[in-house]
This record gives C-alpha cells, structure tokens and sequence, in this order.
C-alpha cells in the first residue's frame, strides 16, 4: 500500500548541520518527498503535536526542547512508509538504537534524537493536519 507519513528534523541535527545527510538517507530508501519546509515551532504548536505526552515526566523538556529552533518537516511517501521510515529512524533512545539507523548515527540523547517519524498512518495524517494543514491530511 502507498502510504504517506510524517517526518521531522530535529533541532540538534539542524544545527549541526545534519540535513542533507539525513534527507539523503531517506531519498536512498526510496521514499518520494511530497511536501518540505523549514519551521520553527511555537509552544503552542510543540504542545499541540505531543499532547499524548502530556504529564509524562519527559514532557516539559521535550516541548522546551521543540520549541522556537529550527527544524525541517516533511511530508514522505512509498510503499509501507511508516514502517520502513520507523526503521531507518531507529530505537527512541539513540543510546540503544542500531548502528545504521538515523538515531544510532547522529541522535546524541533523549529527547535530542534528531528526527521524527510518525508512529502509525493515524498519526501522521493527525501530524501532516497539524504542520501542513487539513487538505494534506485528506491524502493519507
Ligand atoms: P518515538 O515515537 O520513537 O519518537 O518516541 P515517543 O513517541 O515515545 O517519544 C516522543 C519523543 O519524546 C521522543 F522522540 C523524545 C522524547 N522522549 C524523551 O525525551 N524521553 C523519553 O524517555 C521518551 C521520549
């Protein structure tokens, strides 16, 4: 199935100048890139996109951590993106992800782990209404 998910960039990969490696990771991988743009979220927006986080103990620093720096989002596609874009990302904690992965080769820690990958086509279509609007949604 032709799916479309949901990445981001994080702040620690943009400012160390990891886009072009991590986008070119995903080019090989063979995934078409729909719709990119550079961003920075508001409070409000990072609040919005982790509201499932809410309360949790990691919570607050993730939203500081998101907020008002750069990042890059994009909107991906191929056959079973979700899943495959999920493996080249790697485990959460890049302290346990696998050589290869984004995260086990450039995430430096929690919650800097350097990209976002929607976790199911539910999410991203939630995600992709957020950062790009509804009209995106409607094609996932
Ligand atoms: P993932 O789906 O792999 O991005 O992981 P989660 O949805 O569980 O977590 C979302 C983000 O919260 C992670 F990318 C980083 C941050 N996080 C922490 O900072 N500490 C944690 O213990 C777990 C997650």
């Amino acid at each position: 199935m032709i799916e479309r998910t949901l990445a981001i960039i994080k702040p620690d990969a943009v400012e160390r100048g990891f886009i072009g490696n991590i986008i070119s990771r995903i080019e090989r991988k063979g995934f078409r890139i729909v719709k990119m743009k550079s961003m920075v979220f508001s409070r409000e927006c990072a609040e919005r996109f982790y509201e499932e986080h809410k309360g949790k103990p990691f919570y607050e620093g993730l939203i500081n951590f998101m907020s008002g720096r750069q990042v890059i989002v994009m909107i991906l596609e191929r056959e079973n993106a979700v899943k495959i874009l999920r493996k080249l990302v790697g485990s959460t904690d890049p302290a346990e992800a696998a050589p290869g992965t984004i995260r086990g080769d450039i995430g430096l820690g929690l919650p800097a782990n350097s990209i976002h990958a929607s976790d199911s086509v539910h999410s991203a279509s939630r995600e992709i209404s957020i950062l790009f609007g509804e009209e995106e949604a409607k094609h996932t």
